[in-house]
């Protein structure tokens, strides 16, 4: 199944421990992909050791890249994010750049999934590490929406709470502008219901420190999203 049906991904990280167990639970929960990545603490040992372990089960696994150091072959995917609200161009096009320049001759395009990235949560690690500017109106966010699709004609916008609950009407709006773009949304999903909410007005709903924190909800968020249609609101 290709990204573009995804409703639902846990996202790993490779910087924290899962037990054999709970990972087999993970992958084998019927969750349309697993998205390994994080902020810090990513190494290729790390990123190597845990695709090696999610790659015995039959489930989509995409890296997202976010350390030049820790790129490894054998992936559905490779999602890149672009942060659009990044004050700082490294993060927005620089490393990109540096990557291109050298492998730019061996790269296979048709894998890379660029991701426009919009940092919503002021405390997040990623808002720290970016520079992103947080202090964004609903009006500010949906021009960030439009950018993405309308002028850098990304295949992804994700509206990136990590670690906090976002505002469903928000995300709910942003959708409403986006036609070809795919909405991800991400953060602080840490039960059904508001996997639910969110899976009503986002395209694909990313569950990530759920999984750490409490398994079983984490592991009920699929069932809960495959059920949900996301609302026409076009
Ligand atoms: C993080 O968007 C994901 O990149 C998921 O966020 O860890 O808060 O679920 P949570």
């Amino acid at each position: 199944m290709d990204f573009q049906s995804w409703r639902h991904a846990f996202k790993l990280d490779p910087a924290k421990e899962i037990a054999d167990d709970a990972l087999e639970r993970v992958c084998k929960s019927g969750t349309d992909a697993i998205i390994i990545g994080g902020s810090d603490g990513i190494t290729l040992d790390n990123v190597l050791d845990l695709t090696a372990r999610v790659r015995r089960f039959n489930v989509p696994v995409v890296l997202e890249v976010s350390e030049l150091e820790a790129i490894v072959p054998g992936f559905d995917y490779y999602f890149i994010p672009t942060v659009l609200n990044s004050e700082d161009p490294k993060w927005i096009k620089g490393l990109h750049h540096e990557a291109i320049r050298a492998y730019g001759d061996m790269m296979d395009w048709e894998e890379l999934v660029p991701e426009g990235y919009c940092i919503l949560n002021g405390d997040c690690k990623a808002a720290m590490l970016t520079g992103a500017d947080t202090e964004l109106t609903d009006e500010d966010v949906i021009a960030y929406a439009r950018l993405a699709e309308h002028f850098f004609r990304l295949p992804i916008f994700y509206m990136e709470y990590s670690g906090k609950y976002g505002d469903p009407q928000l995300v709910h709006e942003a959708a409403a502008v986006l036609d070809r773009t795919q909405l991800f949304y991400g953060g602080g999903i840490d039960c059904a219901v508001k996997a639910v909410e969110m899976a009503a007005v986002a395209d694909t709903v990313v569950i990530g420190n759920l999984v750490y924190e409490n398994l079983e909800q984490a592991l009920s968020t699929v069932p809960a999203v495959a059920e949900t249609a996301k609302h026409s609101i076009k």
